[in-house]
């Protein structure tokens, strides 16, 4: 065979390799972080279905919880994994050693809910070592590889709190309900330390909280006593860092019939947005990111961590102001809030093209 035959054959040969390739071909998506851009190949072969999440919860109280777990499961899902959530019931050694039940099942992914880096720092440096990708929520870790997601605390406690001010004309007497300990938490009192600060003719006449099975419940027992050691006229407005603490304290002064005190809360639900809806209801305003979309977008920066792309540190949601008078005479849910607050419900965050594909 002649030189420019062989020749010919090797480029058809070649040719036709380049087509098979072709068809073969990953999907190409790039995430860029302040530091660099990095394009990672997912093919069919490399998509990542079928993962193993667990989902470790220091508690799992109220709306906001319920509403998180199923943007976590729904995003999961959609993905094709599945989620196992534990519980630890306000006890951060048995969050502990959730993770590390997690860690020695061999999961794919653990997500973390709350809980403090005193008692999980340990734990997950066992799970990252292990090569399991580990994404946070609402608490204070700094293990290298975790991303951290939070809902901005101190812009969610300004915004209530400069509502309030603005209401009250920066004069007038409050009750505060917050309960100390969780980072979220933490965060949003240094907010109201520096608003006391701000607003002098503003004084705390009672502050109170605590993060029980009942905490709505309790909440509005306590706000009973509140309501009846301060008569009318002693209290202007309530300050809840918690929608379970709005909750009962909209309750307690809706029974006592104290329609001279206004509540301005943290966080929304669907629960939430009813009680604020109903007639005569003092809860006024309230400032909150869409607990569902926190959970959604944990679950997609650890798909992003599995494929191997680029993901941050830190990921702050930004929150929105929902205040009662913005919304419409019938009924509100949380996915139709959009129509009625600019901007609600239009996170981007964490989506990879490849993930269109499977959502
Ligand atoms: C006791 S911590 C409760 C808070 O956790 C989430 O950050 C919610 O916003 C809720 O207010």
């Amino acid at each position: 065979m002649s030189k420019k035959i062989i020749f010919f054959l090797l480029t058809v040969i070649l040719a036709l390799a380049g087509c098979t390739n072709e068809q073969a071909q990953p999907k190409t998506t790039t995430t860029t972080s302040k530091t660099e851009t990095k394009t990672v190949n997912v093919s069919n072969e490399t998509l990542p279905k079928d993962l193993e999440v667990a989902l470790v919860m220091q508690m799992s109280i109220g709306t906001f919880s319920s509403q998180y777990i199923e943007g976590v499961t729904e995003q999961v899902e959609a993905f094709g994994g599945n989620v196992k959530v534990y519980n630890a019931e306000n006890d951060l050694s048995k969050m502990a050693s959730y993770v590390d039940t997690a860690t020695t099942q061999g999961v794919d992914v653990i997500l973390i809910d709350h809980g403090r880096a005193d008692a999980l720092k340990e734990p997950v440096q066992r799970a990252l070592d292990k090569g399991i990708k580990v994404v946070a929520f609402d608490n204070d870790l700094t293990n290298e590889g975790v991303t951290v997601i939070d809902q901005d605390d101190y812009s969610l406690a300004w915004r209530s709190l400069k509502a309030l001010a603005e209401d009250l004309d920066g004069e007038g007497n409050i009750v505060t309900i917050w309960v100390g300990g969780f980072t979220p938490m933490e965060r949003r009192h240094t907010i109201y330390d520096a608003f006391l600060k701000r607003y002098p003719g503003i004084q705390e006449v009672a502050k109170f909280g605590s993060a029980t099975n009942n905490t709505a419940l309790d909440t509005q027992s306590q706000m009973e006593a509140i309501l009846k050691k301060y008569p009318e006229g002693e209290i202007d407005a309530v300050f809840a860092m918690w929608d379970e603490f709005a909750k009962g304290a909209s309750r307690a002064i809706k029974q006592a019939g104290r329609d001279e005190i206004a509540v301005y809360g943290i966080d929304l639900s669907d629960e939430d947005l009813q009680l604020m809806q109903e007639e005569g209801s003092p809860w006024k305003v309230t400032a909150a990111t869409d607990p569902a979309e926190i959970g959604r977008i944990q679950v997609r920066y650890a798909y992003q961590k599995v494929v191997g792309e680029e993901t941050p540190s830190i990921h702050s949601v930004d929150p929105y102001l929902v205040d009662r008078d913005v919304l419409p005479n019938e009924p509100v849910t949380m996915d139709d809030l959009g129509q009625y607050v600019p901007g609600w419900g239009e996170s981007n965050a964490a989506w990879s093209d490849w993930m269109k594909e499977t959502d």
